[in-house]
């Protein structure tokens, strides 16, 4: 008999605790479809009792000293590098991701916690010269209130710390709200904060559907800011919600990431860079490279050679440290992306896998192997975020072409160029319509002190990480004071002064 899958309540209050009579919902391993935990399936009743609670402890954190609060975020740091080998380890169980990955999830939050929590010695504000004597113009950064995280399943932990730190440090509460298929993931997040010490009603922990919870999230009044990372289509939905209520909606979504590789470029270390950027994590990042431009005059000879190294490429056993790639995370992302590579077989020329992997283990989860199909550009795998392995590789004559095709969908995310051209490689910086370029490197690994975030359909404008991670979760208060005792009036000649 299977063994009894443990069963996880809600986060509310400091709480944890499963409303009487709840809906469950289990998550999976997609290696194995083992069941891992249930979860609770919210309810808009319970999204209301997770928003009073982030309401009711607004006030107390958003007086507490910010270098305070990073002393809790140093402390939650701390805790979670303690618990980096199981908390890695319940990544790729749930998510499919190989382990060295896994454990990279982990490093990802583990830094951005640490990153963030010097940031409470910092929240700069500005002083600004006056047009008036004797007065001082000033800037202080303020929280917003109640925020509400939604986060996807392909950095189970990393993007909810992203949100979560960055929120925190600047004095807000929060209900999150994690993807269903990853919340044994997320859990050991919210537990992470919690042995912390921070203090209760300040992170809130609401599981189940987007339709219901996440729904109920951004419909709320109290809600300020939503910051939703995700696929385009709810993302669109949650921007539309959120405008009702006039709220800040932050949305980072798709991508469709170009590698551009160039005649002169070093191609071995195209190779491992491209087999990374675009099998790692099962093609599933939003940074994945999905487009591999490359120019004809080492066209063949690179293609012929990233094929003979995917026949080296294990796709097995998350877990095991010699595995090249798992598992998709669900059946509903095996499902999508065979029908995408069904698309492939239709208008373009399949060179490698394109197939489900069965047989053996592979049978007991979700497995595709590493696809490769040659296109012109324009097809809609060239062009549509497929979310898996699969790379769209197109030949191009010149550097102005391939960034024209580079540029020629409606994401902008991430994008690489590999040349040794100095020069060449400068003006991609500036030509490439995306919110991070590369050079010589993949579109995937940004680091966490750097602002991550799209152009056109990738978002709406706004970046995670970096120290502008605070601007979506402050306020500015812009200050006047008047030491003149006297009225003066800006704008106004003779306005006072002297
Ligand atoms: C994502 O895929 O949504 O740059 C985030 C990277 C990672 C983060 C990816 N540091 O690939």
């Amino acid at each position: 008999m299977a063994a009894k899958v443990e069963e996880f309540g809600l986060f509310i209050g400091g709480k944890w605790a499963s409303p009487p009579k709840a809906k469950r919902f289990k998550t999976v391993n997609p290696a194995t479809r083992e069941p891992i935990a249930s979860f609770v399936s919210g309810t808009a009743k319970d999204v209301d009792r997770a928003v009073t609670a982030a309401a009711k402890a607004f006030h107390s954190w958003k007086e507490t000293p910010a270098p305070k609060r990073g002393d809790i975020l140093l402390e939650a740091a701390r805790i979670l590098k303690e618990r980096k080998p199981e908390v890695g380890k319940i990544v790729t169980r749930e998510m499919g991701k190989v382990i060295s990955e896994g454990l990279g999830d982990v490093q990802e939050s583990i830094d951005f916690i640490e990153y963030m929590a010097g940031e409470g010695r910092r929240l700069f504000g500005e002083t600004v010269p006056s047009e008036l004597r004797s007065k001082f113009c000033l800037t202080v950064r303020q929280p917003k209130g109640v925020v509400a995280c939604i986060t996807p399943w392909n950095f189970p932990t990393a993007i909810p710390n992203w949100k979560i730190a960055a929120a925190l440090i600047s004095g807000n509460t929060i209900v999150f709200k994690p993807a269903s298929n990853t919340a044994r993931c997320a859990l050991e997040v919210v537990r992470v904060y919690q042995d912390a010490g921070l203090p209760k009603g300040v992170l809130n922990f609401v599981t189940g559907p987007g339709g219901v919870v996440g729904n109920a999230m951004v419909s709320d009044p109290r809600v300020r800011t939503v910051s939703f990372t995700g696929g385009v289509e709810t993302g669109r939905e949650v921007y539309v919600r959120g405008a009702q209520g006039l709220k800040m909606v932050h949305l980072e979504l798709g991508g469709k990431n170009p590698v551009i590789l160039m005649e002169d470029a070093d191609l071995d270390l195209a190779l491992d860079g491209v087999l990374f950027g675009a099998f790692g994590t099962s093609g599933q990042r939003c940074t994945a490279t999905s487009r591999l431009i490359v120019h004809k005059d080492v066209y063949d000879d690179f293609l012929g050679r990233l094929i003979a190294r995917l026949d080296g490429f294990t796709v097995g056993d998350p877990l095991d440290p010699k595995t090249g790639m798992g598992p998709v995370a669900s059946a509903d992302q095996e499902r999508k992306i065979l029908e995408y590579i069904a698309i492939g077989k239709k208008e373009a020329k399949l060179r490698y896998g394109g197939t489900k992997l069965t047989g053996g283990a592979y049978d007991r989860g979700y497995f595709i192997s590493p696809t490769i199909f040659e296109t012109k550009h324009g097809t809609r795998i060239s062009k549509e975020e497929i979310f898996g392995p699969v790379l769209s590789v197109i030949k191009v004559g010149s550097y102005e072409k391939a960034v024209r095709v580079a540029n020629d969908v409606e994401y902008g995310l991430s994008s690489s160029i590999y040349t040794r051209d100095v020069n060449r490689a400068f003006r991609a910086m500036g030509d490439l319509e995306a919110g991070i370029t590369y050079v010589n490197a993949p579109t995937i690994g940004a680091e966490v002190q750097l602002p991550f975030g799209g152009v056109k359909n990738t978002g709406n404008g706004g970046r995670e990480a970096g120290s502008v991670a605070i601007d979506e979760f402050t306020e500015i208060k812009t200050v006047f004071i008047d030491f003149s005792s006297k009225l003066q009036k800006a704008q106004i000649e003779d306005g006072g002064g002297e």
